[in-house]
């Protein structure tokens, strides 16, 4: 499977990992601008030494709370990171819902587009198709501030399936190639613990899509939820469910915990490979 992101293809044949960078002003520590810049870029290179094929660059917090950013803002986070990235073998990834911040991002560098709004933003799937880049599209039921309040569905799999199938139709009715799409069910953005392990339980019914699956999970609350630990205590508890979403079939992992990451995800596609043989002898 290969994944088209501008001019270069993504090998999915193994499972890559994509790093997060948070280019946020509470992400790294209280320093200036230029300080964030560069402290944003060591730790993109420090992932990328660790494995990483994509680094996810986002100057917009999505927490539940957090302050909303203009384009301006957030173009004034990224961009310094990305150019500086581009002269690396990374593949850029750009976190943002923004039809302004994706032009711009990709202009600079960034080949991948990943929107937890799935393109729903106004001008969004426009945008996009000008840009020749790979795209993300995530399903979240509700807003950020508010998608942990009361999380519903009839049946979790089969309505973020539907969604996404939605999303994928309406961005080939914009002329986006398959080629340069994945899906992801969003862990964790509008959906209660038994949703989340629904989804990660029953990810083969997303592959049935056939469009290469993203998953990310490291740190968040579905962990703390199952082993009752604080977010500083959740590496363990994301090691195990990457390695569930590759056995599930995922191609894409995000995590803050690359090197740790690496090392499972590479066992997991192992033994799923060995799987493959093993169907066929
Ligand atoms: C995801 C994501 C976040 C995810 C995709 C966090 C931006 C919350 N989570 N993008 N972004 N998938 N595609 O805990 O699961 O990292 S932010």
């Amino acid at each position: 499977m290969l994944l088209q992101c501008g001019a270069r293809q993504l090998d999915l044949s193994t499972p890559v990992i994509m790093g997060v960078l948070n280019v946020t002003p509470d992400s790294f520590s209280d320093g200036g601008r230029y300080l964030d810049s560069e402290q944003a870029i060591a730790r993109a290179k420090e992932m990328l030494a660790e494995g990483a094929t994509i680094i996810d660059v986002g100057g917009e917090s999505t927490r539940p709370g957090a302050a909303e950013v203009s384009a301006t803002e957030e173009l004034r986070r990224v961009l310094p990171v990305i150019a500086a990235l581009a002269k690396t073998a990374a593949f850029i990834s750009i976190d943002t819902s923004k039809p302004a911040v994706m032009r711009e991002a990709v202009a600079a560098g960034a080949c991948i587009i990943n929107d937890i709004r799935g393109l729903e933003l106004p001008g969004a799937l426009q945008a996009a198709v000008g840009t020749s880049a790979a795209i993300c599209v995530m399903h979240m039921q509700g807003q950020p501030a508010t998608m942990q309040a009361a999380p519903r569905y009839q049946n979790v799999v089969s309505e973020v399936r539907d969604y996404l199938l939605g999303r994928v139709q309406a961005c080939a009715a914009v002329g986006i190639a398959r080629n340069r799409l994945m899906i992801d069910p969003g862990i964790g953005f509008g959906k209660t613990l038994q949703h989340n392990l629904a989804l990660l339980a029953q990810l083969p019914e997303l592959a049935t899509l056939q469009l290469p699956v993203l998953i990310g999970v490291s740190r968040k609350s579905v962990i703390g939820a199952v082993l009752g630990r604080p977010v500083g205590e959740r590496l363990y508890g994301g090691i195990a469910l990457a390695t569930a979403a590759v056995l599930g079939g995922a191609q894409l992992i995000r995590t803050h915990d690359v090197a740790a990451t690496v090392d499972a995800v590479r066992i997991a596609a192992a033994v799923r490979a060995a799987g493959f043989v093993a169907a066929q002898t």
